[in-house]
């Protein structure tokens, strides 16, 4: 397993004063970090290249959260569909770019009017999946889509959700499982997920919560066993990244995670 954080943490700052950082996460164990593309990090062509100039300083392994405030991929209304999907595609560009080793998005949710059409917006969050999938083949990019959580209204969030969702997808586009440990303990469904995804997972996202709210704690600092966890994605055979997504104790929370990833080697 390859321990990694994500610049979640440092979002209120500019990204410059973000990447200034790089050289302490690396001290701290990190293999891997995760760009957000949102707020003051979107991946404009300026902020790409004093990305890429920081990455060259170090031996990282890098990877993009997408976009996802005010983004709907699952959305009814379709003009607006698109004006969503073309601030993703460009993200996928901006991956693509950087050859980060995996583009991280999120699944789309219901709408005010999902009682009225049932089915429309996960018939949309497909067709968007497609979409997306389609370009990232073409710009060589691997994509992941992540397990949503309790009580937001995302399409996916159960196993349940992912076995449809993957059986509908079919095995001729390639979209792996980005599974946030602390999403699905949200849902009580960690092991449930291990077990069922393992041939699926190809990124992780950890942090931590009270078991009631998407809290992106420091680890240790809720009720998630992140190390079970963890041990159970060792055992099925997992060996990808693990990405800190806490913005609380986020330095401590990889310091912690390298330290009990190295025991697993
Ligand atoms: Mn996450």
């Amino acid at each position: 397993m390859r321990p990694g954080i994500s610049l979640l943490f440092a979002l209120g700052r500019p990204l410059r004063e973000a990447l200034s950082v790089l050289p302490k996460l690396v001290e701290l164990g990190a293999e891997v970090v995760e760009l957000v593309d949102e707020g003051l990090h979107s991946l404009n062509m300026r902020r790409l290249r004093l990305v890429r100039k920081a990455l060259s300083e170090h031996e990282l392994e890098v990877t993009i959260h997408a976009p996802f405030v005010d983004l709907n991929i699952g959305s009814p209304h379709e003009p607006t569909r698109r004006f969503m999907l073309k601030r993703l595609l460009r993200s996928l560009g901006a991956a693509s770019y950087l050859e980060a080793s995996a583009w991280v998005f999120h699944p789309g949710l219901l709408t005010g009017i999902s009682h009225f059409y049932p089915g429309v917006e996960w018939r949309q969050n497909m067709r968007s999946v497609r979409e997306l999938a389609e370009k990232a083949e073409e710009l060589g990019v691997r994509v992941f889509i992540e397990n949503g959580m309790e009580p937001v209204p995302f399409l996916l969030k159960k196993v349940e959700d992912f076995k449809r969702f993957f059986s509908e997808l079919g095995d001729d586009l390639n979209v792996g499982l980005a599974l946030d440990i602390a999403h699905a303990f949200l849902c009580g469904q960690v092991s449930d997920f291990i077990r069922s995804f393992s041939n699926r997972i190809g990124h992780i996202h950890i942090h931590d919560n009270d078991g009631k709210t998407d809290l992106h704690l420091g680890l240790g600092s809720g009720k998630l066993n992140w190390r079970e966890a963890l041990r159970e994605l060792w055992l099925v055979g997992y060996r990808g990244p693990v990405v800190v997504e806490s913005v609380e104790r986020a330095l401590e929370s990889l310091e912690l995670l390298s330290s009990f990833t190295s025991t697993l080697r």
